[in-house]
């Protein structure tokens, strides 16, 4: 570990209008809880995303650029990954106000100087707060640590690459390189990125993914063939039934409550499964729409389920029983015989495993009365076409990928697969971490993708799978990998188990980070590092005087183009695609095969090269460039083609009730995401639809429990987890009393992953369980700062 900054007197992390004090590093600001609303969105929302964009001194500047985000000519939202409408977009403005927030961190004109680098070091910059480091503003030139330096000092684009090919090419092994992906980068730098790694020899690409959806994929694939969403966003507008489970739309896709309110409209049953009444899925107001500036607000939810926290298998599996039972009585008007005879296998098997299994002790284990559970099973018999929408409360659980399953299990047996207005409906994360998959950023291609590059390159592509998010971490702990490059995100600071984390990180002879904001996960760096300043979504990328075009993929498949607006911040700053060439050209020099000028010069190189290596995109230079882009091809959704091994049905998966028990004194703990940040990045202190403000440091907690443990609302208390024998803590938190079922507790992510294990990960993804967390809660003691103390110091714990 390197000893940087020893010789600094140790001071506590510091807060606006507050003396940093070693006593009480987390002072905590003034909680002010109010009750949690009832409906999403409506003039606050639009009166909350003004108010960013003054606050970024950056109204006028924002207010131009939010005319053209999600128009045919501008760009894509950086935000989230919901679609745009096909066809009708609203002339004056299709964002929300998470959007206009993303955009206003985004289009800020604070710089980041060299200035600025030489007069805060390293150590006293990861004091701060995450909230405080976002607001610094945006970087503005490559910046390198050197070994043993406690700044960070400017250097040169060429002396950057110079050594980053020298640490490259120092390596045993091209294994002993991993090359991380946050989900924002285009498909076109995602492409030559991937490719860069492959022909330097390496299939470790550990992507946000590892983080997010990859329990989807590794259900959906087996079962439909595909890893992909089967709905597109005309069929919330013509469906009976939307399902919406672990998700919390009205703050992470809130331009899906559009869609949501106009499938009610036309006649659409929604049920919301959540262990939160979130606001978002009781009710709605649109603030697009007249009638939500002036009129009273939707409902949205007609059936309510708080469910356990992973009380959802049990719940999925008491609606199946009582399918079973109710087509038992009407054969053939429940579920849709046909297409379990044509379409798929398994079915006498899959109902033979219900006679194990009765109503009320499934009812039990997922905390909902039989009674709820017959009523979301009655409005499924009833109905034919039924989408089922899901987010990080299923995928980031241990049994996430058997839970989506269970879903598919469903859907199969009322035939809702690959029809109109029926389907699933995975909503994605980051804006284009679809695309990055799509464009082969993947830690385990496939043979068949491998061999299309082999084919058209005519180079051997390393066939050797690579490490994901949670394997890197450990290789870089056992100092397996040395050099980590990230594409953008906050490694440290998404990534679970925050102090093993900071550890592996610190173990690296070189971090290389493209960004476009500074961020915790820069100031937990190896012995050397360097921060490569790059464009956001929203800024024209500019090459040779001209505006570049990229483009992404959303949630439903369709690849869109996307151009920035606004004038950067610095001319150093260069794009994705750009960084990836001249680091490929200076570290593979006279070995290249591929003609990395050729991609360096013209995205419609790169994108001719994606079209003869990824199926479905023909015509990509010429269809990308028409309105509203192009759908990729989706089988299961079109064809009802699924998987190729069962001749190409869908087969029904047997799975297994978890054991959820704890211990008397044990809590189940979920991270979950406020109304006011972009996963790590913070845009401020409230979480206004929960009725949190200005503090993030709370646990939410059900008050038969507070009185049960003898707390307060407002008590002070420290979070501990024990997995492997180790004890983890989370110092200083707030009780808020909340409705969330008993024995469960919700906190927030970056704060609380200092409670996650890196061995705390979800079987078959191996994505970390980070709503699944058990922890133990006590009043707060000031002795346990002393527990933290080095990774307060180091700056090491949000
Ligand atoms: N404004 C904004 N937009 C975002 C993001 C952001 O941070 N801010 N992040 C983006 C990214 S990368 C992603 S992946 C998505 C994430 O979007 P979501 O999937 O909505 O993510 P979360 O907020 O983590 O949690 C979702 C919900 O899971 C519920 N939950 C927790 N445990 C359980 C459980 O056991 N069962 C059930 N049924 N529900 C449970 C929580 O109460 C919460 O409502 O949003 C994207 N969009
Ligand atoms: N406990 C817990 N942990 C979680 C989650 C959870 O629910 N609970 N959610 C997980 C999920 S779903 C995800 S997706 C991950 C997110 O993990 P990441 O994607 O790694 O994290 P972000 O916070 O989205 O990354 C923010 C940083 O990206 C950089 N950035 C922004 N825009 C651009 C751009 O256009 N280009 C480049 N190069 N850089 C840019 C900025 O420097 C910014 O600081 O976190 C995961 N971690
Ligand atoms: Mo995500």
């Amino acid at each position: 570990m390197q000893d940087q900054g020893n010789q600094l007197p140790k001071t506590a992390r510091q807060f606006p209008g507050n003396e940093p004090d070693a006593e009480n590093p987390f002072k905590l600001l003034d909680l002010r809880v109010t009750p949690p609303k009832t409906w999403a969105a409506g003039v606050p929302a639009v009166m909350a995303a003004m108010k960013d964009l003054v606050e970024e001194k950056t109204f006028f500047r924002g207010n131009f650029a939010l005319l053209k985000m999600n128009q045919f000519k501008g760009f894509d939202c950086p935000s989230c990954a919901w679609p745009d409408p096909d066809d009708e977009r609203s002339p004056i403005a299709e964002y929300c106000e998470n959007g206009a927030k993303a955009l206003a961190e985004e289009a800020t004109t604070k710089k980041l100087t060299a200035e600025f680098f030489k007069k805060n070091s390293v150590v006293d910059l990861a004091k701060l707060d995450d909230y405080q480091i976002g607001k610094l503003g945006r970087l503005t030139e490559p910046m390198y640590l050197p070994a043993g330096a406690t700044h960070y000092q400017p250097v040169s684009w060429e002396q950057a690459f110079e050594k980053i090919a020298a640490h490259l090419n120092a390596l045993a092994s091209p294994d002993e390189a991993a090359f991380y992906t946050s989900g924002r980068t285009s498909n076109e730098a995602s492409f030559v990125y991937q490719l860069f790694a492959k022909e330097f020899g390496t299939n470790n690409m550990p992507d946000c993914s590892n983080m997010c959806h990859e329990t989807s994929g590794s259900a959906l694939r087996p079962t439909i063939g595909i890893g992909k969403g089967t709905v597109k966003l005309e069929d919330f507008y013509d469906t009976d039934v939307i399902v919406i489970i672990g998700q919390n739309p009205g703050t992470n896709a809130p331009r899906m409550m559009s869609a949501l309110a106009k499938g009610k409209k036309n006649g659409a049953k929604i049920i919301a499964i959540n262990p939160l009444p979130e606001a978002g899925l009781m009710g709605f107001r649109n603030p697009q729409a007249v009638s939500g500036v002036l009129g009273d607000g939707e409902r949205l939810a007609d059936l309510y389920l708080p469910v356990k926290i992973n009380g959802d298998m049990a719940l999925l599996k008491a609606i199946e029983l009582l399918l079973l039972e109710f087509e038992k009585k009407s054969p053939g008007e429940i579920l849709n015989q046909d297409f379990i005879r044509e379409k798929t296998v398994g079915y006498e098997e899959f109902v033979k495993q219900f006679e194990k299994y009765d109503l009320n002790t499934l009812a039990t284990e997922a905390g909902i009365t039989p009674a709820a559970i017959v009523e979301a099973a009655q409005i499924l018999a009833s109905k034919k076409r039924i989408i089922v929408c899901w987010g990080m409360g299923l995928t980031q659980q241990p049994n996430g990928v058997d839970m989506i399953r269970e879903i598919l299990n469903i859907l199969l047996l009322k035939g809702s697969m690959g029809i109109p207005g029926g389907g699933v409906c995975p909503v994605r994360g980051h804006s284009n971490v679809q695309g990055n998959r799509t464009m082969l950023i993947d830690e385990k291609p496939t043979d068949e993708q491998l061999d299309r590059l082999e084919k058209f390159y005519g180079f051997k592509m390393p066939r050797k799978h690579g490490y994901d998010v949670v394997r890197a971490i450990k290789a870089m702990h056992e100092e397996k990998v040395k050099v980590l490059f990230c594409m953008g995100g906050n490694f440290l600071s998404a990534t679970p188990d925050t102090t093993y984390t900071a550890n592996a990180l610190r173990r690296l002879n070189l971090l290389v980070c493209v960004s476009t904001k500074l961020n915790r996960g820069h100031l937990v760096h190896g012995k050397e590092a360097l921060i490569l300043p790059t464009y956001g979504r929203s800024d024209k990328d500019i090459v040779n005087g001209e505006v570049q075009m990229i483009s992404t993929e959303n949630s439903m498949g369709v690849v869109q183009h996307s151009k920035g607006v606004l004038d950067p911040v610095s001319d150093k700053l260069i794009n994705e695609a750009r960084i990836v060439c001249r680091m490929a050209m200076a570290t593979l020099g006279g070995r290249a095969v591929v003609n990395w000028q050729r991609y360096h010069d013209s995205y419609d190189a790169i994108r001719d090269d994606i079209e003869q290596c990824i199926p479905g995109f023909e015509n990509y230079n010429k269809r990308i460039r028409e309105k509203g882009g192009f759908y990729l091809p989706n089988a299961a959704r079109d064809e009802q083609r699924f998987a190729a091994q069962y001749d190409y049905r869908a087969p029904f998966t047997m799975t297994e009730l978890p054991d959820n028990r704890l211990e008397d004194d044990e809590y189940m703990m979920a991270t979950t995401r406020t109304h006011d940040q972009f996963n790590t990045t913070i845009y401020g202190l409230d979480d206004r639809y929960r009725g949190v403000h200005n503090e993030r440091r709370v646990i939410f907690m059900n008050q038969h429990d507070i009185d049960k443990a003898g707390f307060k609302a407002g008590d002070k208390v420290d979070l501990f987890n024990y997995d492997d024998g180790i004890e983890r803590v989370a110092p200083l938190f707030v009780i808020v009393a909340y409705p969330v079922p008993e024995k469960n507790t919700v906190t927030y992510f970056p704060e609380t992953n200092v409670l996650v294990s890196v061995n705390n990960v979800v079987k078959e993804s191996n994505m970390p369980a980070s709503k699944y967390v058990k922890i133990k809660v006590r009043r707060h003691s000031p002795e346990v700062f002393k527990k933290v103390d080095e990774m307060l110091y180091r700056g090491e714990m949000q």
